[in-house]
């Protein structure tokens, strides 16, 4: 079933057709409202009327992380404040935020691709969506909300953490859908297991939708398991109205991103150019329908492909592959590139490993592993556990080509965050 039909099953031709409309409206919008494009758009010597294909896309100026914080707060701003309903920022890792607006055209367009991606993994009006995703100026919990209600579920607004009253309003009103970050999915796994809940047998729920951060294949297999219910990847950025870019349809191949609003292309991150499909690259979007700050070419800095082939699902938009991990979260350890990602997928793959880990970096270039064993992993006898420290040194060795240490630590001890998980603490004096 399909929450738009037109849209979801487009013939490609039509909608490279809509595609090539919205762009030229953009390009047209910012370089007569927007100064900073004004002059940007000026200095690559385009004009709004050379956008005459789809083609002409790769003769825009990208949009950078940095533009948005030198634009703070409304340098970015394609209306007048007054037909700005909402404010959501963004926080990085430094300095400014980065200020995102919405009109109340972005914020119904942004609720409506929520509810294509609700009806796509099955739920309907009738579910109750128990939203654990941090309420305020972060994106992820309030636009999955409006899109909840779109669809017609009682939604139920929990904000993040305390798992005991998550478990009471879970067990109280039936919730069937379940909308947190991955790392608390892991965490909230952990917490039924310690209090004996059996999730099949205590409680309704049916799905989860795990976003704004990365995680692996094997993470979304242990959620799956310990919670009995089916997971869905839901992607997105605050920059593109929040999560509902790109999410899981019931075949959970990759995510469907939604073409007829995001642009999207995949370039190699060092030179920029567009590399072909199917590569891997750095994502980088256009916002075809946004009404109060539209951007062009936005470097999202995510590591992901383009799935080629068709989805059995019937939806014609495209779908990207899981996030690798950013073109910025890459750490250098004597020399050798290593992804957070790498090291999650082979823990996760352990069953005597529970489900929370911290990479720290120390010293001149040390690395050290601490991760929580399973609940039932420890028999008491220390000899297990160096066999078991042992066998996660040499598999890490062989993914990531560097020895790190291991330490593995009681379940429960390692710290849980709210918002996105902290997974890699670089204390380096380098
Ligand atoms: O995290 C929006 C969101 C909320 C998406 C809830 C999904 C669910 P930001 O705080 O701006 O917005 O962070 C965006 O988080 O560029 C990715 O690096 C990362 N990210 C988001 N979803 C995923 C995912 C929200 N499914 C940044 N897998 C993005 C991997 C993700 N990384």
């Amino acid at each position: 079933m399909f929450w738009d039909p037109d849209y979801e099953t487009i013939d490609r031709s039509e909608l490279e057709r809509i595609q090539l409309e919205r762009l030229q409206q953009t390009v047209r919008r910012v370089a007569t409202r927007v100064p900073f494009y004004k002059q940007k758009l000026a200095e690559a010597g385009v004009t709004p009327d050379d956008i005459r294909s789809l083609n002409d896309l790769r003769r825009l100026p990208f949009t950078t992380n940095a533009d948005l914080r030198d634009n703070y707060p409304n340098g970015l701003l394609a209306v007048d404040l007054d037909n700005v309903v909402r404010l959501h920022t963004s926080s990085g890792t430094t300095g400014k935020p980065k200020a995102i607006f919405f009109s109340a055209g972005d914020i119904n367009r942004a609720a409506d691709l929520i509810a294509r991606c609700f009806i796509m993994t099955g739920v309907r009006k009738g579910d109750v969506f128990q939203n654990m995703m941090t309420y305020g100026l972060f994106t992820g919990a309030l636009v999955m909300h409006y899109g909840a209600e779109k669809v017609g579920c009682l939604v139920i607004p929990a904000g993040p953490g305390n798992s005991e009253r998550q478990l009471l309003l879970m067990r109280d009103f039936r919730t069937t859908v379940i909308h947190l970050t991955p790392s608390y999915a892991l965490y909230f796994a952990g917490f039924l297991g310690k209090n004996g809940v059996d999730p099949k047998r205590d409680l309704a729920l049916r799905r989860a939708f795990v976003g704004a951060e990365p995680h692996t294949e094997e993470t979304r297999r242990k959620i799956q398991e310990s919670l009995g219910i089916e997971v869905y990847n839901s992607y997105g950025l605050s920059e593109m109205n929040g999560p509902g870019v790109a999410f899981e349809c019931i075949h959970k191949t990759g995510m469907h991103l939604w073409e007829d609003h995001y642009l999207m292309e995949i370039v190699d991150p060092q030179t920029g150019e567009p590399l072909p499909e199917g590569a891997t690259g750095e994502l980088v979007l256009t916002t075809l329908t946004r009404e109060a700050m539209p951007l062009l070419r936005y470097r999202t800095r995510d590591v992901t492909s383009v799935i080629p082939g068709k989805c059995p699902c019937g939806r014609t938009h495209r779908r990207i592959n899981r996030i690798t991990g950013r073109t910025d979260d890459m750490l250098i350890v004597r020399g050798v590139n290593i992804y957070p990602q790498q090291i999650e997928r082979v823990l996760m793959s352990m069953p005597s490993l529970g489900h929370n880990y911290l990479i720290t970096l120390s010293g001149l270039d040390e690395m050290t592993v601490k991760v929580e064993l399973a609940e039932t992993a420890f028999d008491g006898s220390v000899e297990h556990l160096v066999q078991l420290q042992n066998q996660i040194v040499e598999k890490l060795r062989a993914e990531i080509l560097v020895k790190p240490k291991v330490e593995l630590v009681q379940s429960g001890t390692l710290p849980v965050s709210e918002g996105k998980a902290k997974r890699v603490v670089d204390q380096r004096v380098l």
